[in-house]
């Protein structure tokens, strides 16, 4: 039976373990809790207290009178906020963290790109010339503070998307002003009584997601890149085999980076090691699940356990000394699992507190103390460890490429460009992109969705790029490697040949899908496939998603022009009206359009046909893959057959680097 909960063979052995040990995990529950289908489908009102109301069968209208559209609406553009908070309020604790930074007060940070505070600090209008960088740094975090409670106008980074795109939020009343104001706004909006127009209610939805993409998660990306270095490719290995029998296994969990940070340079103290030594072990070993392990994989190499529904299981393999988690998609069911072992779950962060665990509280003026504590703790757990079953299942991945290493590796730090990139979808060597994102959902079996689609796009020659859980996945079956240019087709093969790249690129965790908006205007604005993000062959698709983030990132992306495939089931099933809106609707006001559908096979046959016509639109030439592929297959074979470590491709970063 487990093999249908997963198509992840670590998963599978170790559901079985869960199920020879009487373990219940997501797998079962999502078994025995089945979806409220009036609730699934966007028909239940629950805002008020004459309700809830159920708009099914022969009840069209709430109490009130609201109607199903109007319920719809509001129950989505409640997840977008949901969503955008989430995300936002990651990015506002790091501009927390860099004004700390900035004063010396930030324990163990430093700012490690400096290139790019100057970067965000022209973005921003702030002065850099005869002034230092903690100066620099100070003004770049208020001013990012600034942006959250934007009250009035325009938040800055909505100028880094094309004129025309601009344009059409300014047109349409949806330029988003900061993300607090608009999320406060959509619940008062969606409150009893007050916003009833479903189109309008869609309508600063979108706006809403924009103050997230366009702000605080472009923001949250940025200021990471400033404080912990911005990304360039790094190799690492992926999933539970990386846990280690005699080593003291620490798995940082959740999303924010400022602790997981701090926990990489804690876990390489060589005081923590040899007291480790003392207890028995030969070393500390850090891994990562859900986004912290995307931010930690493609800034130190630190590598992923595995992805979202991996959590329970980590914990099952009985290896693991402590599970440190902050925020977002921690299940609660940690806390009476850990109980059956000597894992120790240990949450940090003051918002987010789980019965059943140690509560540590992080403070960044004191990053460092924390972190080497927490390290202790888990070190001081080893002894307490039973018996141990770690499924021996790892693969090889590259990881780390954002949009600046896109740039340079198209041409070098001078001349870097997207222009090789536009010229081989325009050629047709690349049919076009598509950005594979978000969850796993233990509703449908996991990874299946996700790894099935980058296997059929890329054969069929588009470019995938990856984040969040589907880059786990993407990782743990081994689509990140270079060698994977094999199983592409012919075009992409030709194109990854060149440029030495693998045809799946891991460009980080949630909140980095900023970065693919960024690389989409990049291309837009290089030309040659068009003025603006509609123009490009381009889809976004989130095949297994199950929270509110993933439906505000898919607004955004709609919003910003693209056309967004999720998997799973529609939010707003039950109302045609509002399934409508949010596709036709959408596309003729912002040129992307949000579709849901259950199967993967129809996602990848609307992603092809959207592709081929946009090609067609731009008079790119007809995709047709027998016109490439016949150089360059016998010179690799070589390179193949080389042990990875002589292959000279990408250098591993040193975790000594880290420090
Ligand atoms: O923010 S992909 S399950 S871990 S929500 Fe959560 Fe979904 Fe994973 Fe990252 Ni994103």
């Amino acid at each position: 039976m487990a093999e249908v909960k997963s198509i992840d063979p670590a998963a599978i052995e170790m559901l079985e373990v869960a199920q020879a040990a009487g373990l219940d995990t997501a797998f079962d529950r999502a078994e025995r809790v089945k979806p409220c289908p009036i609730g699934a489908d966007g028909a239940c009102c629950k805002i008020c207290f004459m309700g809830p109301c159920r708009l099914v069968g022969k009840t069209t209208v709430g109490v009130c009178g609201a109607t199903l559209a109007t319920v719809a609406a509001r129950n989505f553009a409640r997840m977008v906020a949901g969503g955008a908070s989430a995300h936002s309020d990651h990015g506002r604790d790091l501009a927390f963290t860099l004004i700390a930074v900035a004063k010396g007060e930030g324990q163990g940070y430093r700012i490690r790109d400096e290139a790019k505070l100057y970067a965000v600090a022209g973005y921003m209008g702030i002065p850099t010339a005869g002034r230092t960088t903690q100066e620099i740094a100070l003004d770049v975090g208020n001013k990012a503070l600034e942006q959250f409670g934007q009250q009035r106008g325009e938040i800055i980074y909505t100028r880094r998307a094309t004129q025309k795109r601009q344009q059409i939020w300014r047109e349409l009343g949806i330029m988003p002003r900061g993300v607090d104001r608009e999320v406060v706004e959509t619940l008062h909006r969606t409150h009893e009584g007050v916003d009833l127009d479903a189109e309008h209610i869609l309508d600063h939805a979108m706006r809403t997601s924009l103050a997230d993409g366009w702000g605080g998660s472009m923001l949250a990306t940025d200021l990471s890149d400033v404080l912990f270095g911005t990304p360039t490719p790094v190799q690492s290995m992926a999933n539970l085999g990386v846990l280690k029998d005699d080593e003291v296994n620490i798995i940082i969990h959740g999303h924010e980076p400022t602790l997981s940070e701090m926990i990489v340079v804690a876990s390489q103290d060589p005081d923590l090691i040899a007291y480790a030594k003392t207890k028995g072990a030969k070393g500390i070993n850090l891994a990562g699940i859900c986004c912290t392990s995307n931010e930690i994989l493609m800034r130190h190499g630190i590598p992923p356990a595995g992805n979202f529904l991996h959590q329970e299981l980590a914990i099952i393999t009985g290896a693991v000394e402590a599970m440190v988690v902050d925020v977002q998609c921690i299940m609660q069911a940690l806390g009476d699992l850990a109980k059956n072992f000597h894992t120790e779950l240990i949450t940090t962060s003051r918002k987010a507190k789980i019965p059943g665990a140690v509560h540590m509280q992080f403070d960044e003026h004191k990053a460092l103390d924390s972190a080497r504590e927490i390290v202790r703790r888990a070190i001081d757990n080893y002894p307490n460890r039973g018996q141990t079953h770690i499924p021996n299942y790892t693969h090889d991945l590259v990881a780390g490429f954002s949009h600046e290493y896109l740039r340079y590796m198209q041409g070098g730090f001078y001349r870097g460009s997207f222009r090789p990139l536009n010229d081989a979808i325009a050629a047709g060597r690349i049919r076009g992109l598509a950005g594979v994102v978000g969850c796993n959902n233990a509703r449908v079996p996991q990874d299946e969705g996700i790894i099935n689609l980058v296997k059929q796009l890329i054969a069929n020659d588009v470019l995938v790029v990856v984040t969040g859980c589907a880059a786990h996945a993407s990782g743990k079956h081994g689509f990140l490697t270079p060698e994977m240019m094999m199983s592409a087709g012919p075009g992409l093969r030709e194109v990854c040949e060149a440029i030495g790249i693998p045809p799946v690129l891991h460009l980080g965790s949630c909140v980095d899908n900023a970065r693919i908006l960024t690389v989409l205007t990049q291309v837009a604005t290089e030309g040659g496939i068009g003025e603006d993000i509609d123009d490009i062959p381009g889809v976004g698709i989130c095949p297994e998603y199950m929270c509110e983030k993933a439906i505000a990132i898919g607004t955004y992306c709609v919003a910003s022009g693209v056309y967004t495939l999720f998997g799973i089931g529609s939010p707003v099933e039950a109302s045609e009206e509002v399934t409508r809106l949010i596709s036709e609707g959408w596309e003729k006001k912002v040129g992307g359009k949000l579709e849901f559908y259950k199967d993967w096979n129809v996602i990848l046959e609307k992603t092809l046909e959207h592709i081929d016509k946009k090609r067609a639109a731009l008079n790119l030439a007809v995709y047709d893959p027998a016109r490439f592929g016949r150089s360059g297959d016998v010179p690799l074979a070589p390179f193949f057959a080389a042990p990875p470590e002589e292959r000279n491709l990408y250098s591993r970063k040193a975790y000594a680097e880290v420090k």
